[in-house]
């Protein structure tokens, strides 16, 4: 097997669960008056054919005990005499009920749209796929976030910015007129765990992308994705206006720039009538913004919303902005810069969020502006793509990170404010809601550069659906789709799983540490590093060790980053001794014997840290070797191969860390810790070339 079915592997049931279900999958009743009917119809029946090795028969009313019935009210009378309540549905729930309809038992599967319809579709093959009983069913879901997207940071010439995965996967070459089929079965991914929405290109984008050939070839992609709830939008580059449209300037305040976005609008809105809206990145990292005329980022989201507007579209504005404005502390940029705009935005504006105030960070805290802009819908920003967490190589699993995030209490409105009450509007009462992941998504065939991999796009769909889950129990539901229900390999493959990203904090960046990476690329470890361009590039910005100790000071005495957080928590990040030690250099600039809750000196506890991450991976390799002929040989040699690398790789980044700070504390290691395997001039030699997702852009 090489992965490429992904989730929605559909392989025959052991013989005694699928006698079980055959008594619940007699016939199959769906319509296929509409395109989304037809492709619900047809997953229902490749799927229930796949699991129970057998064709289900299509019907058009009920003859037999057991069977299935899909649609909604409206378009299908059976349904709609079935009186189910199906209020409060809104345009995305479902319902999965067991229902008896002219004495034949059936599984009824409900909603108020097609599409609706699909997403329960898909649940149902889950409970399927994950050995769940069917016989007596009551299931309501409905989606408590609204905009559930994927970022693709794709280049048109095919590489993919932080890409692990191989080459894009739009072949804007021979689109329009060559839709492949990969595209398909992306968009039935992607559906079946609720993602709404695509972000085609790089947010670093180009003007191209708005040009009519272009426009063409989007078109005919969002055509591919439309039966499975998926509209596209595009990354636009502020400057547009400029590049293909002629003008001299791209002042959002210009009525000939407010006219072109507008006429724009309804070129895109011309050819693809479902068109979702921009993603934009302005003012950062060298990208053009309307700050370039002394406007606000609120001028130039509003200009763009008011030309998407009228069709209903949506600006997805990114606070992710990143100059040299805030030298002292890069953390405090976003927040100093947006929210003196809360409230300012126009109403089908979001502010799109990256989880914490840095950058990916294996750890960090959340971000400051969660919470501090009750007048604006914030939008959250995970990053799926492991840039800063060992690329595919690295067996990480992100639900714990990010429900670590969505869970965390910004004490905005009193206990209990968490950012994901933020995010799904409950807190501030905003309509308009959503959360976008940067794609791992490539070429290779098993779609994201490893196995494991996949379970970071699976769970994003899954909290961006209903940010309160828990991710182990979404990682179960993974690993039983992907790979077997065999609970003697799920169960360890879970805790695997699990304990998988707090290792990789230990053995990159533990206690509060960020952004140790090699410059650049971000790969392996390179804490001395200081030949970056800009000051806040730097690892030893971010550190700030020497001779005394190491932390960064945002302390109010240092660079008051605190005062950014709610009072209450605000107080608690200032003060050394109530700081969660998992935050610690983070907030703080320690001295190396400083006392910890331990009874260890930090020094001791650091070395412990990154010794421990790599007992960790050394821990899931032999969980894993137990686990040899519970699933097929091809991915299970891929993924022990892959634990090797990691394995060996958790050993650089102790060691090189270990070394590096060793030489700046001076401190000998604290006994039966080994010392690092080479010198530290050997770990600074190391030096690569054409790094994936990074040398060639
Ligand atoms: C950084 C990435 C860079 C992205 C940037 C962004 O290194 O490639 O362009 O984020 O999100 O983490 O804009």
């Amino acid at each position: 097997e090489d992965g490429y079915e992904l989730w929605l592997r559909y392989h025959p049931l052991p013989p005694a669960q699928v006698t079980l279900y055959n008594h619940q999958a007699t016939e199959l009743i769906a319509g296929a008056a509409t395109s989304t009917q037809d492709v619900t119809r047809s997953e229902l029946q490749r799927g229930l054919s796949g699991l129970l090795g057998h064709t289900v028969s299509l019907s058009d009313h009920i003859t037999h005990d057991g069977a299935i019935v899909v649609g909604t009210p409206g378009s299908s009378a059976l349904i709609g005499s079935l009186h189910l309540n199906t209020q409060n549905l809104g345009s995305d729930g479902y319902l999965i009920r067991s229902v008896m309809v002219n004495g034949h038992a059936a599984t009824a599967i409900v909603a108020q749209t097609d599409v609706g319809a699909l997403y329960g579709a898909f649940h149902f093959l889950r409970l399927l796929q994950t050995a769940q009983p069917i016989e007596h069913l009551d299931l309501r879901e409905t989606p408590r976030l609204k905009l559930r997207v994927l970022d693709h940071w794709d280049y048109l010439n095919g590489q993919v910015e932080r890409g692990y995965a191989g080459a894009s996967i739009w072949d804007w070459w021979k689109l329009p007129d060559w839709r492949a089929p990969r595209y398909t079965d992306y968009a039935r991914a992607n559906a079946s765990i609720g993602i709404n929405g695509t972000v085609l290109n790089n947010v670093n984008a180009g003007a191209i992308i708005l040009t009519p050939a272009y426009l063409q070839k989007v078109a005919a992609l969002a055509d591919v994705f439309r039966p499975y709830g998926i509209r596209v939008y595009l990354s636009i580059r502020f400057s547009a206006p400029i590049e293909i449209g002629g003008l001299k300037t791209a002042d959002p305040l210009d009525p000939q720039v407010q006219a072109w976005w507008h006429a724009k609008a309804d070129e895109i809105y011309k050819l693809i009538p479902d068109f979702g809206g921009f993603l934009v990145k302005a003012n950062s990292e060298g990208q053009p913004g309307p700050e370039d005329y002394h406007r606000t980022h609120a001028d130039g989201a509003n200009m763009l919303a008011d030309a998407l507007a009228p069709h209903g579209g949506v600006v997805m504005w990114r606070a992710f902005v990143y100059s040299q404005k805030n030298p002292e502390d890069r953390a405090k940029q976003a927040y100093d810069e947006f929210k003196p705009l809360d409230g300012r935005f126009h109403a089908n504006v979001l502010v799109q969020v990256k989880n914490g105030p840095i950058d990916f960070q294996p750890r960090e805290p959340f971000h400051p502006l969660f919470g501090a802009m009750p007048k604006t819908p914030l939008m959250m920003e995970f990053e799926i793509t492991k840039e800063y967490l060992g690329f595919a190589t690295h067996l990480v699993y992100l639900g714990p990170l990010f429900e670590e995030v969505l869970s965390a209490d910004t004490m905005a409105r009193g206990n209990g404010s968490t950012v994901a009450k933020v995010i799904d509007g409950s807190l501030e009462g905003h309509p308009l809601t959503g959360m976008a992941g940067d794609a791992n998504i490539g070429t290779d065939r098993n779609w994201c550069g490893s196995d494991f991999n996949q379970a970071n796009w699976y769970v994003f769909g899954r909290l961006a659906w209903n940010p309160m889950q828990s991710s182990r129990s979404i990682a179960e539901d993974w690993v039983r789709m992907t790979f077997t229900n065999d609970q003697a390999f799920v169960k360890p493959v879970v805790d695997m799983m699990m304990g998988s990203r707090e290792a990789t904090v230990d053995y990159m960046t533990p206690l509060g540490l960020v952004h140790l990476m090699g410059p650049g690329h971000h790969y392996g470890p390179a804490p001395w590093d200081a030949s970056e361009s800009e000051a806040d590039w730097r690892p030893v910005y971010y550190h700030r060790a020497d001779h005394q100790g190491i932390g960064f000071d945002r302390t109010s005495t240092g660079s008051d980053a605190v005062a950014q957080y709610a009072p209450a928590l605000a107080a608690q990040f200032n003060d050394v001794k109530q700081t969660p030690e998992q935050y610690l250099l983070y907030f703080h600039h320690v001295p190396w014997d400083y006392r910890m809750r331990s009874g260890q000196t930090l020094w001791h506890e650091l070395v412990a840290h990154y010794t421990q991450g790599v007992e960790d991976v050394k821990q899931m390799q032999e969980t894993w070797q137990h686990l040899d002929g519970h699933i097929d040989a091809e991915r299970y040699r891929q993924v022990a191969a892959f634990l090797a690398v990691q394995e060996k790789e958790a050993q650089w980044w102790r060691d090189a860390c270990i070394a590096y700070f060793q030489s700046i504390s001076g401190l000998p290691l604290p006994p039966g810790y080994a010392p690092p395997q080479r010198s530290l001039t050997y770990y600074e030699s190391l030096k690569f070339q054409y790094v994936p997702g990074f040398s060639s852009w």
